[in-house]
Protein backbone atom coordinates (compact mmCIF):
# COMPACT_ATOMS: atom_id res chain seq x y z
CA UNK A 1 0.00 0.00 0.00
CA UNK A 2 2.59 2.75 0.86
CA UNK A 3 4.05 2.31 -2.75
CA UNK A 4 0.68 2.89 -4.65
CA UNK A 5 0.37 5.49 -2.07
CA UNK A 6 3.50 7.40 -2.85
CA UNK A 7 2.28 6.82 -6.57
CA UNK A 8 0.66 10.10 -6.92
CA UNK A 9 3.80 12.28 -5.85
CA UNK A 10 6.33 10.11 -8.89
CA UNK A 11 7.84 12.33 -11.71
CA UNK A 12 8.23 10.44 -15.20
CA UNK A 13 11.32 8.41 -14.48
CA UNK A 14 10.26 7.71 -10.90
CA UNK A 15 6.76 6.05 -12.62
CA UNK A 16 9.65 3.89 -15.03
CA UNK A 17 11.25 2.71 -12.51
CA UNK A 18 8.37 1.60 -10.17
CA UNK A 19 6.26 0.05 -13.82
CA UNK A 20 9.67 -1.57 -14.36
CA UNK A 21 10.25 -3.21 -10.36
CA UNK A 22 6.58 -4.72 -10.57
CA UNK A 23 6.97 -6.65 -13.67
CA UNK A 24 11.00 -7.88 -13.18
CA UNK A 25 10.73 -10.20 -16.01
CA UNK A 26 11.29 -7.78 -18.51
CA UNK A 27 14.58 -8.24 -16.90
CA UNK A 28 14.84 -11.56 -17.06
CA UNK A 29 16.49 -14.30 -19.08
CA UNK A 30 14.17 -16.86 -21.02
CA UNK A 31 14.18 -19.74 -19.23
CA UNK A 32 15.59 -23.14 -20.06
CA UNK A 33 13.25 -26.04 -20.52
CA UNK A 34 12.79 -28.10 -17.55
CA UNK A 35 14.56 -31.12 -16.95
CA UNK A 36 12.61 -34.75 -16.52
CA UNK A 37 13.03 -36.85 -13.50
CA UNK A 38 12.67 -40.88 -13.90
CA UNK A 39 12.63 -43.71 -10.83
CA UNK A 40 15.42 -46.31 -12.24
CA UNK A 41 15.49 -48.64 -8.96
CA UNK A 42 15.98 -48.69 -5.20
CA UNK A 43 17.51 -50.46 -2.22
CA UNK A 44 16.47 -50.36 1.19
CA UNK A 45 18.80 -46.94 1.59
CA UNK A 46 19.50 -45.42 -2.30
CA UNK A 47 17.30 -44.51 -4.87
CA UNK A 48 18.62 -44.00 -8.59
CA UNK A 49 16.99 -40.98 -10.52
CA UNK A 50 17.94 -40.53 -13.87
CA UNK A 51 17.76 -36.98 -14.40
CA UNK A 52 17.20 -35.75 -18.49
CA UNK A 53 17.42 -32.12 -19.79
CA UNK A 54 14.93 -30.68 -21.66
CA UNK A 55 15.85 -29.64 -25.64
CA UNK A 56 17.32 -27.06 -24.45
CA UNK A 57 20.29 -28.66 -23.18
CA UNK A 58 21.74 -27.53 -19.16
CA UNK A 59 24.40 -26.34 -20.13
CA UNK A 60 25.13 -24.58 -16.83
CA UNK A 61 24.46 -27.76 -14.92
CA UNK A 62 21.13 -28.54 -12.79
CA UNK A 63 20.37 -29.03 -9.39
CA UNK A 64 18.46 -32.12 -7.42
CA UNK A 65 16.24 -31.88 -4.58
CA UNK A 66 14.50 -34.21 -2.41
CA UNK A 67 11.98 -34.77 0.31
CA UNK A 68 10.03 -37.54 2.15
CA UNK A 69 6.57 -37.74 0.59
CA UNK A 70 4.97 -37.40 4.49
CA UNK A 71 6.50 -34.17 4.70
CA UNK A 72 5.89 -32.79 1.50
CA UNK A 73 2.15 -34.10 2.24
CA UNK A 74 2.23 -31.99 5.56
CA UNK A 75 3.42 -29.23 3.21
CA UNK A 76 5.50 -25.78 4.86
CA UNK A 77 3.53 -25.62 7.95
CA UNK A 78 4.53 -29.48 8.77
CA UNK A 79 1.00 -29.79 9.81
CA UNK A 80 -0.96 -32.26 7.91
CA UNK A 81 -4.84 -31.18 7.31
CA UNK A 82 -4.24 -27.78 6.50
CA UNK A 83 -4.03 -25.79 3.34
CA UNK A 84 -0.64 -25.53 2.05
CA UNK A 85 -0.58 -29.60 1.95
CA UNK A 86 1.19 -31.90 -0.80
CA UNK A 87 3.24 -29.31 -1.69
CA UNK A 88 7.16 -28.30 -1.38
CA UNK A 89 8.17 -26.23 2.11
CA UNK A 90 10.41 -22.74 1.09
CA UNK A 91 13.57 -23.55 -0.39
CA UNK A 92 15.63 -23.45 2.83
CA UNK A 93 13.35 -25.64 4.54
CA UNK A 94 16.09 -28.54 6.21
CA UNK A 95 13.53 -30.84 5.06
CA UNK A 96 14.77 -30.37 1.56
CA UNK A 97 17.51 -32.62 0.72
CA UNK A 98 19.83 -30.33 -2.19
CA UNK A 99 21.96 -31.89 -4.32
CA UNK A 100 23.98 -29.50 -6.80
CA UNK A 101 25.64 -30.81 -10.57
CA UNK A 102 27.60 -27.43 -11.65
CA UNK A 103 28.28 -27.52 -15.60
CA UNK A 104 31.00 -25.22 -14.83
CA UNK A 105 33.67 -26.63 -13.06
CA UNK A 106 36.29 -27.86 -14.25
CA UNK A 107 36.34 -31.38 -15.70
CA UNK A 108 32.60 -30.94 -15.06
CA UNK A 109 30.11 -33.84 -16.08
CA UNK A 110 27.33 -31.98 -15.86
CA UNK A 111 26.56 -29.73 -18.42
CA UNK A 112 23.77 -31.44 -20.23
CA UNK A 113 23.22 -31.29 -24.15
CA UNK A 114 20.28 -31.32 -25.53
CA UNK A 115 18.01 -34.25 -23.92
CA UNK A 116 20.86 -35.44 -22.45
CA UNK A 117 20.23 -37.51 -18.88
CA UNK A 118 22.18 -38.12 -15.54
CA UNK A 119 22.11 -41.00 -13.50
CA UNK A 120 22.19 -40.38 -9.97
CA UNK A 121 22.01 -42.89 -6.50
CA UNK A 122 20.84 -40.27 -3.94
CA UNK A 123 21.61 -42.07 -0.78
CA UNK A 124 25.26 -43.09 -1.29
CA UNK A 125 26.03 -39.50 -2.35
CA UNK A 126 28.75 -39.45 -0.38
CA UNK A 127 31.03 -41.52 -2.41
CA UNK A 128 31.12 -38.14 -5.29
CA UNK A 129 31.63 -35.88 -2.65
CA UNK A 130 35.44 -34.23 -3.54
CA UNK A 131 35.30 -36.86 -6.63
CA UNK A 132 33.16 -35.57 -9.09
CA UNK A 133 34.30 -31.22 -9.79
CA UNK A 134 30.87 -29.69 -9.68
CA UNK A 135 29.64 -31.35 -7.22
CA UNK A 136 27.83 -30.91 -3.59
CA UNK A 137 25.05 -31.89 -1.73
CA UNK A 138 23.58 -31.26 1.85
CA UNK A 139 22.42 -34.93 2.46
CA UNK A 140 25.09 -37.37 1.32
CA UNK A 141 24.23 -39.89 4.03
CA UNK A 142 21.51 -43.32 3.54
CA UNK A 143 18.13 -42.64 2.90
CA UNK A 144 15.15 -44.21 5.14
CA UNK A 145 14.04 -48.17 3.58
CA UNK A 146 10.12 -48.62 3.02
CA UNK A 147 10.15 -44.70 2.74
CA UNK A 148 8.77 -42.62 -0.48
CA UNK A 149 10.14 -39.82 -1.85
CA UNK A 150 9.57 -36.64 -3.60
CA UNK A 151 12.32 -35.64 -6.06
CA UNK A 152 12.57 -32.30 -8.14
CA UNK A 153 15.18 -30.83 -10.35
CA UNK A 154 15.59 -27.82 -12.30
CA UNK A 155 18.26 -26.47 -14.76
CA UNK A 156 21.36 -23.90 -13.90
CA UNK A 157 21.17 -20.61 -15.64
CA UNK A 158 23.54 -21.42 -19.07
CA UNK A 159 26.83 -19.71 -18.75
CA UNK A 160 27.12 -16.29 -20.37
CA UNK A 161 25.73 -13.08 -21.22
CA UNK A 162 21.95 -12.77 -22.42
CA UNK A 163 22.18 -16.88 -22.19
CA UNK A 164 18.73 -18.41 -21.27
CA UNK A 165 18.25 -17.95 -17.48
CA UNK A 166 17.45 -21.33 -14.80
CA UNK A 167 14.53 -23.22 -15.56
CA UNK A 168 11.26 -24.22 -13.86
CA UNK A 169 11.06 -27.15 -11.69
CA UNK A 170 10.53 -30.41 -13.08
CA UNK A 171 7.51 -32.19 -12.54
CA UNK A 172 7.49 -34.05 -9.08
CA UNK A 173 8.74 -37.76 -9.26
CA UNK A 174 7.60 -39.89 -6.28
CA UNK A 175 10.22 -42.86 -5.54
CA UNK A 176 10.60 -45.47 -2.61
CA UNK A 177 13.15 -47.54 -1.51
CA UNK A 178 13.20 -50.73 -0.64
CA UNK A 179 11.18 -52.19 1.79
CA UNK A 180 12.62 -52.32 5.31
CA UNK A 181 14.55 -55.91 6.15
CA UNK A 182 12.48 -58.46 7.74
CA UNK A 183 13.30 -58.34 11.78
CA UNK A 184 14.39 -61.78 11.38
CA UNK A 185 17.60 -60.20 9.72
CA UNK A 186 18.44 -59.39 13.52
CA UNK A 187 18.65 -62.26 16.33
CA UNK A 188 15.93 -62.98 18.59
CA UNK A 189 18.07 -61.74 21.38
CA UNK A 190 18.28 -58.54 23.64
CA UNK A 191 21.21 -56.62 24.52
CA UNK A 192 21.62 -54.40 27.45
CA UNK A 193 23.15 -51.14 28.92
CA UNK A 194 25.96 -50.68 31.04
CA UNK A 195 23.68 -49.65 34.08
CA UNK A 196 21.31 -52.52 33.46
CA UNK A 197 24.35 -55.00 34.62
CA UNK A 198 25.79 -52.57 37.19
CA UNK A 199 22.92 -52.54 39.18
CA UNK A 200 24.09 -54.92 42.23
CA UNK A 201 20.63 -55.56 43.64
CA UNK A 202 20.26 -57.89 40.20
CA UNK A 203 23.43 -59.93 40.37
CA UNK A 204 22.03 -62.58 38.50
CA UNK A 205 21.94 -60.07 35.54
CA UNK A 206 25.62 -61.29 35.15
CA UNK A 207 25.43 -64.65 34.11
CA UNK A 208 28.99 -66.46 35.72
CA UNK A 209 29.24 -68.44 32.90
CA UNK A 210 30.91 -65.49 30.89
CA UNK A 211 33.05 -64.85 33.62
CA UNK A 212 36.45 -64.78 33.51
CA UNK A 213 36.64 -61.63 31.06
CA UNK A 214 39.55 -59.98 30.14
CA UNK A 215 39.78 -56.20 28.82
CA UNK A 216 43.06 -54.78 26.82
CA UNK A 217 45.93 -56.68 26.20
CA UNK A 218 45.76 -60.35 28.44
CA UNK A 219 49.69 -60.79 27.79
CA UNK A 220 50.21 -57.16 29.28
CA UNK A 221 48.98 -57.25 33.25
CA UNK A 222 49.89 -53.59 33.27
CA UNK A 223 47.47 -53.09 29.63
CA UNK A 224 44.74 -55.46 31.04
CA UNK A 225 42.01 -55.78 33.36
CA UNK A 226 40.40 -59.59 34.69
CA UNK A 227 37.12 -59.86 36.34
CA UNK A 228 36.38 -63.05 37.75
CA UNK A 229 33.13 -62.53 40.52
CA UNK A 230 30.18 -61.01 39.23
CA UNK A 231 30.77 -58.50 42.37
CA UNK A 232 33.78 -57.61 40.69
CA UNK A 233 31.88 -56.53 37.46
CA UNK A 234 29.15 -54.65 39.05
CA UNK A 235 31.46 -52.93 41.00
CA UNK A 236 33.96 -51.67 37.62
CA UNK A 237 30.33 -51.10 35.49
CA UNK A 238 29.66 -48.46 38.04
CA UNK A 239 32.22 -45.80 37.67
CA UNK A 240 33.22 -44.20 34.04
CA UNK A 241 35.76 -40.99 33.01
CA UNK A 242 37.88 -40.34 29.84
CA UNK A 243 38.69 -43.33 27.13
CA UNK A 244 42.19 -44.33 27.44
CA UNK A 245 44.59 -46.56 27.27
CA UNK A 246 45.09 -49.07 30.26
CA UNK A 247 47.50 -48.45 32.50
CA UNK A 248 47.60 -50.21 35.47
CA UNK A 249 51.80 -49.73 36.67
CA UNK A 250 53.51 -46.57 37.51
CA UNK A 251 52.32 -43.39 39.86
CA UNK A 252 48.82 -43.59 40.65
CA UNK A 253 48.71 -40.06 38.79
CA UNK A 254 49.54 -41.93 35.56
CA UNK A 255 47.39 -44.87 35.80
CA UNK A 256 43.94 -45.33 33.76
CA UNK A 257 41.25 -48.28 34.10
CA UNK A 258 40.00 -47.57 30.73
CA UNK A 259 37.06 -45.41 31.59
CA UNK A 260 34.18 -45.20 29.74
CA UNK A 261 35.44 -47.27 26.87
CA UNK A 262 36.32 -50.17 29.19
CA UNK A 263 33.10 -50.04 30.82
CA UNK A 264 31.31 -49.59 27.29
CA UNK A 265 33.50 -52.70 26.39
CA UNK A 266 32.68 -55.01 29.02
CA UNK A 267 29.20 -54.53 28.74
CA UNK A 268 29.37 -55.52 24.51
CA UNK A 269 31.52 -59.11 26.18
CA UNK A 270 28.25 -59.28 28.48
CA UNK A 271 25.72 -59.07 25.53
CA UNK A 272 27.82 -60.69 22.83
CA UNK A 273 27.99 -63.53 25.56
CA UNK A 274 24.03 -63.79 25.77
CA UNK A 275 23.33 -63.08 22.01
CA UNK A 276 26.57 -64.50 20.49
CA UNK A 277 24.48 -64.89 17.02
CA UNK A 278 25.40 -61.06 16.85
CA UNK A 279 29.12 -60.92 16.91
CA UNK A 280 28.52 -62.22 13.05
CA UNK A 281 26.55 -59.01 12.23
CA UNK A 282 28.54 -56.58 10.17
CA UNK A 283 28.46 -52.70 9.85
CA UNK A 284 27.58 -51.87 6.18
CA UNK A 285 26.56 -48.52 4.84
CA UNK A 286 28.84 -45.86 6.79
CA UNK A 287 30.03 -42.59 4.00
CA UNK A 288 31.94 -39.51 4.08
CA UNK A 289 29.90 -37.16 6.39
CA UNK A 290 28.11 -39.61 8.68
CA UNK A 291 28.23 -38.30 12.01
CA UNK A 292 26.34 -41.70 13.90
CA UNK A 293 29.96 -41.80 15.80
CA UNK A 294 29.66 -38.15 16.92
CA UNK A 295 32.92 -35.96 17.04
CA UNK A 296 33.43 -34.71 14.05
CA UNK A 297 32.26 -36.70 10.96
CA UNK A 298 33.59 -39.70 9.35
CA UNK A 299 36.20 -39.38 6.14
CA UNK A 300 35.45 -41.40 3.09
CA UNK A 301 38.66 -43.74 4.48
CA UNK A 302 37.43 -44.08 8.00
CA UNK A 303 33.86 -45.07 6.70
CA UNK A 304 35.40 -47.90 3.84
CA UNK A 305 37.44 -48.80 6.80
CA UNK A 306 34.80 -49.71 9.11
CA UNK A 307 32.07 -51.13 6.31
CA UNK A 308 32.13 -54.58 6.36
CA UNK A 309 33.58 -55.41 9.82
CA UNK A 310 31.79 -57.35 12.15
CA UNK A 311 30.71 -56.90 15.59
CA UNK A 312 33.73 -59.36 17.17
CA UNK A 313 36.59 -57.50 15.09
CA UNK A 314 34.86 -54.23 16.84
CA UNK A 315 35.19 -56.14 20.03
CA UNK A 316 38.45 -57.02 19.20
CA UNK A 317 39.48 -53.34 18.02
CA UNK A 318 37.96 -52.42 21.79
CA UNK A 319 40.55 -54.25 23.24
CA UNK A 320 43.58 -53.59 20.72
CA UNK A 321 42.74 -49.47 21.86
CA UNK A 322 42.29 -50.40 25.64
CA UNK A 323 45.88 -52.01 25.40
CA UNK A 324 47.97 -50.63 23.17
CA UNK A 325 46.23 -47.04 22.50
CA UNK A 326 45.61 -47.63 18.99
CA UNK A 327 41.97 -47.22 17.56
CA UNK A 328 41.13 -48.75 14.47
CA UNK A 329 40.70 -47.39 11.05
CA UNK A 330 42.06 -43.66 12.82
CA UNK A 331 38.72 -43.45 15.03
CA UNK A 332 39.28 -40.92 18.23
CA UNK A 333 38.68 -42.75 21.15
CA UNK A 334 35.40 -40.87 21.67
CA UNK A 335 34.13 -42.01 18.10
CA UNK A 336 35.22 -45.51 19.41
CA UNK A 337 33.38 -45.42 22.80
CA UNK A 338 30.27 -44.26 20.98
CA UNK A 339 30.30 -47.09 18.35
CA UNK A 340 30.77 -49.92 21.26
CA UNK A 341 27.84 -48.00 22.78
CA UNK A 342 25.91 -48.00 19.29
CA UNK A 343 26.30 -52.11 19.30
CA UNK A 344 25.62 -51.67 23.44
CA UNK A 345 21.73 -50.94 22.64
CA UNK A 346 21.13 -52.83 18.61
CA UNK A 347 18.62 -54.73 20.29
CA UNK A 348 17.52 -52.99 23.51
CA UNK A 349 14.09 -52.27 23.21
CA UNK A 350 10.73 -53.38 22.41
CA UNK A 351 9.56 -50.90 19.81
CA UNK A 352 6.49 -52.62 18.41
CA UNK A 353 5.01 -53.92 22.06
CA UNK A 354 5.14 -57.31 21.04
CA UNK A 355 8.02 -59.18 23.45
CA UNK A 356 10.77 -59.43 21.45
CA UNK A 357 13.67 -56.66 21.33
CA UNK A 358 14.05 -54.88 17.76
CA UNK A 359 16.59 -53.32 15.79
CA UNK A 360 17.41 -50.26 16.83
CA UNK A 361 17.68 -46.97 14.14
CA UNK A 362 21.80 -47.52 14.33
CA UNK A 363 21.69 -51.16 13.44
CA UNK A 364 18.60 -50.75 10.76
CA UNK A 365 21.39 -47.76 9.14
CA UNK A 366 24.27 -49.96 10.00
CA UNK A 367 23.85 -53.60 10.88
CA UNK A 368 23.40 -56.27 8.67
CA UNK A 369 24.31 -60.24 8.10
CA UNK A 370 26.15 -58.62 5.05
CA UNK A 371 26.63 -55.80 3.33
CA UNK A 372 24.42 -54.58 0.26
CA1 LIG B 1 0.13 -28.58 6.00
CA1 LIG C 1 9.27 -56.12 19.42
Amino acid sequence: MKGLMSYGYCTVSCTMLLLALATPSFSQRAPLDAPTIACLGSTETTITVRVCAGASGASGGFSLQWIKKSDWEAGPDGIAGTEDDYSWPLSDDPRICKASFSGQANGTLWNLGPNECRDITVGSLGDWVNNWPGFSTTCPGALECGTEYVFRAFAHNEPGKGRRGRSDFSADAFCATAACPPTNEYPACCTYSQGYYQNGNFPERVPESCLPITLGNPAAPCRSLTFSTVAAVQNFLGGGGPSRQIQQCGPDRQRSDGGTLARQTLTLVLNLCQCPELADMVLCGFAEGNTALGGSALTAEQAACLNGKTIREILEAANTALGTGNVLCGLSFGQLNQLVEHLNFVLHDDLDGDGDCDPSAFALAHLKRSCP
